[in-house]
């Protein structure tokens, strides 16, 4: 057994997780800069200043990827090293970093997966309103616009966004991600609605200027409502769970993956939010709705539901001292089966796992390696369910791990570990864990060394 011929295997990380250099080079302020500064937001005071120096060790790190045997690396860029203002006068310097990685990554026979907005909102922008400022659209489009003259060249896979659950939930009502604000509904939708045009007016850019063809998607996360048994009501129940609005809240599939796909927001979400509604002017949903190549998705756990005999669903209580990552995450494998299921039913758009991973606790062993077991089952258990759901059906074009480096996890800090690579922080030294060269050979194999 192995996946589809083309399937392509990478793993990820994001700009401000591991480029550090964060005031060097007339790189701008962003809005995760604003965050690290405020005291008791992040786990001891860490801060992305440093981080991996990534941005200074971009060619040791390409090598590793390839030493790995990826075959692509999904990376971000970060719009305020591009634009220090967020719009207007290019920083050439920060732009040229980006220019020699791709180039790099290209050498080593690595796909570059780029994405344009991995949460590193400029903080001159934020001043302007950020995501509430309805001009922040036309930002995203012109910024957008700066990569694509320089990168398209070389680039073919373009994400617009990464996880706007995250960067307008938690960062707009719930305070806990840049820019830290805890906001009333109407305004948190109203920033989700102009980070949708953002998205549109970006396809529609990558579009009309990339100069080799490219394949377009997105990358929210993957709300995968794992159904309690195989019984039609339950699993009818999961994929209900798995679209509807559940509150006034962000954790939708379908409030940001139908406007994207469809052109209308869902009718559940409509009548709940009623009173909450943005401005939506004519046109907005033409915009919005952009045609995509492919759909990206992270995945890492979710509920599992059963279905209540009066026609709703309630959520199944894990077992007591269920699998947990350090995060602590539930271990639930079947997330991979059924996300790429209920979404590749409903998108049509082939699937592609932009994240999914596992924080550990890794450490350097007395012989000097980095063993993750865990880490090894995990993604073992997680690949297979995913190869399932694929064997019924599903056209799925690839998988990215996160990450492929230890880095700075948002609220965590470096307390949590996600890589494939372990990064000794003071001393910047890197060591391949064993996962690593387990990934080796599951590359080397399209995916027959799982089974
Ligand atoms: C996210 C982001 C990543 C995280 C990863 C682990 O999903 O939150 O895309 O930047 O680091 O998911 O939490």
């Amino acid at each position: 057994m192995s996946f589809p011929n083309n399937f392509v295997w990478g793993a990820a990380a994001a700009s401000y997780q591991i480029e550090g250099a964060a005031y060097e080079e007339g790189k701008g302020l962003s809005v995760w800069d604003m965050m690290c500064k405020t005291p008791g937001k992040i786990w001891e005071g860490n801060t992305g200043d440093v981080a991996c120096d990534h941005y200074h060790r971009y060619d040791e790190d390409a090598r590793l990827m390839q030493e790995i045997g990826l075959q692509a690396y999904r990376l971000s860029i970060s719009w305020p090293r591009v634009l220090p203002g967020g719009t207007g006068a290019i920083n050439e310097k920060g732009l040229a970093f980006y220019d020699r990685l791709i180039d790099t990554l290209l050498k080593n026979n690595i796909q570059p997966w780029v994405t344009l907005f991995h949460w590193d909102y400029p903080y001159a922008l934020y001043c302007r309103g950020g995501w509430l400022n309805r001009d922040s659209a036309d930002w995203f489009a012109e910024y957008t616009q700066v990569i694509i003259d320089k990168l398209s060249d070389r680039v073919l896979h373009w994400i617009t966004q990464n996880e706007p659950q995250c960067y307008i939930g938690l960062g707009h009502q719930a305070g806990e991600h840049a820019p830290g604000l805890k906001l009333g509904f109407a305004e948190v939708l109203r920033a989700a609605h102009h980070s949708l045009l953002a998205h549109g007016k970006s396809v529609q850019v990558i579009r009309a200027r990339a100069k080799i063809k490219p394949a377009i998607g997105a990358a929210p996360v993957g709300i995968a409502k794992i159904p309690a048994s195989n019984q039609p009501e339950d699993i009818n129940a999961a994929r209900a769970a798995t679209f509807a609005i559940s509150g006034k809240n962000c954790w939708s599939n379908a409030w940001f993956a139908d406007p994207m796909i469809f052109g209308k927001y869902p009718e559940d979400g409509l009548k709940l939010f009623a009173a909450e509604l943005p401005e939506i002017r004519d046109g907005d949903m033409k915009t919005i709705c952009q045609p995509l190549d492919f759909y990206g998705v992270n995945i890492y756990f979710d509920e599992t539901v059963r279905a209540r005999s009066n026609g709703g669903y309630e959520v199944v209580k894990s077992q007591i001292g269920p699998p947990l990552t350090t995060m602590p995450w539930e271990v639930t494998p079947e997330a991979l089966y059924w996300g790429p299921k209920f979404l590749f039913e409903r998108y049509q758009l082939p699937i592609v796992v932009t994240e999914n991973g596992m924080a550990n606790c890794d450490w350097i062993h007395l012989d000097g390696k980095v063993h993750d077991p865990q880490r090894i089952d995990f993604l073992t258990r997680y690949l297979r369910a995913y190869h399932r759901a694929m064997a019924d059906g599903v056209v799925a074009q690839g998988y990215f791990i996160w990450s492929v480096m230890d880095n700075f996890e948002w609220g965590h800090g470096y307390k949590q570990r996600f890589g494939l690579i372990y990064v000794d922080y003071p001393a910047q030294k890197r060591i391949l864990k064993d996962s690593a060269y387990w990934y080796k050979e599951v590359i080397a194999s399209n995916g027959a060394k799982i089974f």
